[in-house]
């Protein structure tokens, strides 16, 4: 790879700051001190079969996500985008990454020219809508920017974003009649539209909003567009039905803005957006994005990207592993997305209008998932978010009485099972992190752990979920046994002892659902009486004991008391002979099982999130080459520099947070001990930049496909034989040298 100059540190810090200011052009690092490492990555990888990832401009954790929207042809399209269309129906300004579900897609521009209906079209008969194709050979792609060539209208469309706002730079042919279509009917996934407006306030400037139903049950997005060039005239559609006037109230409202012939053919579009209101959309606008100047937003929001990228400086011989790591580090940025004006308003859980300027808020929160990999990457790699992300779920936890499940635009989805905003927030509490009330923070997680909703009745009652009760109830259980454990920790450290015994307990919660008679995690209908007929293969999509996964991909799942599995399994020789059996077993999952089990290594399905601790586990009993024979395994064939590169859905940065993690050598089981247990890092080198200046080095030795194994360990020179390395070891800064070997 090329030298990479590394006087970054400082500039990481200062991102944080510049979420309110748009910039700080005095500690901006400049383009010479930054290294080049959009260069590495790919935004198409993970586009291709269930990755769902979007594919568009945006900036690393903004409010926007400008890209492509493709005419929807069912789940793979949950992004909006899929790499095996080629329909184009216009730019939305919102986009899911990486999720099982779709929404979002806001706020819908499309330049057009000659003849075109106002109606959508189909991809069978596009005569009678707008909708246009495209080539990937016509498009580029990179962190911060996106071009297309529309032939269907002579148009070249590009893209590029700041934190709040969009920015649309169209080229038409010189002399042809320049329109550009705005439809908020359009939205993506379960997206329905319920009211929208838009007023032309001027020749200028366009006004809106769009309210919707669907995944995010009432979510509202507020919209200003202002245009370079005057709008001749503008056409009002109410479900394709011409209205007379500049300014309308609909549900399904689109509208036809006409530019004329240009001489130029260049028409630029910007449009801030707010949770709040369109006043607030424009003062984004005009703070965040105020010149014309297309291809310098793009050079800013490059600098971003690398600003942020630049947090680990990786070395690997193999040009392939550098691209998926950076394209896995850029995916966890995505999202959480920042969910708060320049003026510091927000739109809370409540639906109330807040100002606060104290902290960045953010939603989008994938908790289910990122829990496991993703918030503690962040801890390491991005820790002057953390305090924020824990601010904000605070916030919601005091706008809706218990922290967030599956946060979006405002809402709870209350997707997926637990409550797994505890371990992140007891992880950075316990990590050290300041920046948010510690009593506050463990209100927020004792409250949610004590309410009577989605079965935490049973677990008061009886410590565990029975069967019938309820779908999915081992899933359940497990995750909230391993949320209740982290409590336990908080508890503890903050001299609580009545609540440590408490949620001590209720961390062993897991113990009901082992069946001794079958060895596995299995529904159990009361005190004496168990699930039957049992098969550790079989798995009901929403309709069995367990969630998106079987038993077998169920039994591992106690993060947080490794070794009280072992001793449950009967000690540590059976339990390796189990995951060694897991690894391998084959059987019918039956045909209703989950999309989401993808990437099958045996049983263990890399594609879902239950099974991303697990290869970890025989590092933890003293088998590390077993650990770094599978993480090995998954880093080479379920992450390729492809676009169906990704093994499964992205899961809002989860999936790419493992590579990220794993290629450094190291990956936090418990997901609140601080501690990173060792698999066989996929990269030569990487140099983390932290807090202060100081700098951590992971280093291996004679690293190749085959030196797999680590062989020795030293940490700042000094030998080093524990199976992990805590937070805060990394922290302090210094050295992990692994001696890289091919033997067993
Ligand atoms: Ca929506
Ligand atoms: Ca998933
Ligand atoms: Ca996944």
């Amino acid at each position: 790879m090329k030298q990479l100059k590394i006087k970054i540190g400082f500039a990481v810090v200062f991102a944080a700051v510049s979420l309110f200011t748009g910039c700080n052009p005095k500690k901006q690092a400049t383009e010479e001190e930054l290294p080049n490492l959009t260069q590495y990555v790919d935004p198409y990888i993970g586009t291709g079969f269930h990755g769902h990832v979007f594919l568009g401009a945006n900036v690393p954790f903004g409010a926007v996500q400008l890209g492509p929207t493709n005419i929807t042809q069912g789940w793979d399209w949950c992004s909006g985008y899929h790499y095996s269309d080629s329909t184009l129906i216009g730019f939305a300004h919102t986009h899911l990454s990486g999720t099982g579900i779709g929404d979002l897609g806001d706020i819908l521009l499309m330049p057009v020219t000659g003849e075109y209906q106002i109606a959508t079209g189909s991809p069978e008969k596009p005569e009678e809508g707008y909708v246009a194709f495209y080539n990937h050979d016509n498009e580029v792609v990179k962190p911060g920017y996106y071009a297309v060539e529309i032939p269907r209208y002579g148009v070249k469309a590009e893209l590029t974003a700041t934190e709040r706002t969009g920015f649309h730079n169209y080229q038409f042919s010189a002399g042809t009649d320049a329109h550009v279509l705005i439809n908020l009917v359009r939205g993506i996934g379960w997206d329905a539209p319920v009211e929208s407006h838009m007023r032309l306030e001027n020749d200028t400037l366009l006004t809106g909003y769009r309210f919707s139903k669907g995944w995010a049950e009432d979510q509202r997005i507020y919209f200003a567009a202002v245009f370079s060039k005057p709008v001749q005239s503008i056409v009002l559609f109410d479900d394709d039905k011409k209205q007379d006037g500049r300014e309308l109230v609909a549900q399904k409202l689109k509208a036809d803005l006409d530019f004329g012939a240009l001489a130029d053919g260049l028409v630029l579009v910007k449009v801030g957006i707010s949770p709040v209101s369109s006043e607030n959309a424009l003062e984004n606008l005009q703070i965040e994005n105020p010149g014309w100047d297309f291809d310098a937003v793009v050079a800013e929001a490059g600098r971003k990207w690398n600003t942020e990228l630049a947090c680990v400086t990786a070395k690997s011989s193999d040009p392939e592993v550098l691209t998926k790591f950076y394209t896995a580090l850029y995916h966890t940025m995505i999202a959480p997305s920042v969910f708060q004006d320049v003026n510091g308003e927000y739109r809370g859980s409540d639906k109330n209008i807040y100002r606060d300027t104290t902290f960045v808020n953010y939603t989008t929160l994938s908790l289910w998932d990122t829990y496991r990999a993703a918030h503690p990457m962040f801890t390491l790699l991005k820790p002057e978010r953390v305090d924020d992300f824990v601010n904000t779920m605070v916030k919601i936890f005091e706008q809706q009485g218990e922290l967030p499940v599956w946060h979006l635009m405002g809402n709870e989805t209350y997707c997926m099972v637990g409550y797994s905003a505890v371990p992140v927030v007891v992880d950075a509490y316990l990590k050290g992190f300041k920046g948010f009330d510690a009593q506050r923070a463990y209100e927020a997680v004792k409250n949610t752990a004590m309410g009577d909703g989605r079965g935490v009745s049973y677990i008061k009652e009886k410590g565990y979920m029975p069967a019938d009760s309820d779908v999915e109830t081992v899933a359940k259980g497990l995750e909230y046994a391993i949320s209740d454990a982290c409590i336990a920790l908080m508890a503890k450290d903050m001299g609580l002892e009545e609540d440590f015994r408490y949620f001590e307990n209720r961390g062993q919660n897991y113990r009901h659902y082992y069946s001794p008679e079958v060895g596995f995690m299995r529904g159990r209908v009361s005190d004496t009486e168990w699930r039957t007929p049992f098969d550790p293969f079989k798995a009901q999509h929403r309709n069995d004991d367990f969630c998106e996964g079987n038993s077998w991909q169920y039994t591992w799942l106690v993060p947080q008391d490794v070794d009280g599995l072992v001793e449950l399994m009967g000690g540590r020789e059976k339990f390796l002979s189990r995951l060694d059996e897991f690894f391998v077993a084959e059987g019918d999952m039956g045909e209703h099982a989950s999309n989401d089990i993808t990437g099958l290594i045996g049983q263990y399905a890399h594609g879902n999130e239950p099974s991303h601790h697990i290869a970890y586990l025989y590092s933890l009993q003293g088998e590390p080459n077993k650990t770094a024979d599978l993480v090995r395994k998954i880093m080479d064939e379920f992450y390729t520099t492809r676009p169906d590169g990704l093994i499964g859905n992205e899961d809002v940065g989860q999936m790419s947070a493992w590579y990220v993690l794993s290629a450094m050598g190291f990956y936090q089981v418990h997901p609140a001990s601080g501690e990173f247990v060792f698999g066989s890092p996929a990269l030569d080198e990487a140099t983390i930049q932290l807090p202060g200046g100081k700098t951590f080095t992971v280093k291996a030795l004679n690293n190749s496909a085959y030196n797999k194994y680590i062989k020795s360990k030293t940490l700042n020179g000094q030998a080093y034989t524990k199976s992990f390395i805590t937070y805060q070891d990394l922290m302090k800064g210094g050295e992990l040298v692994f001696e890289m070997t091919s033997e067993r």
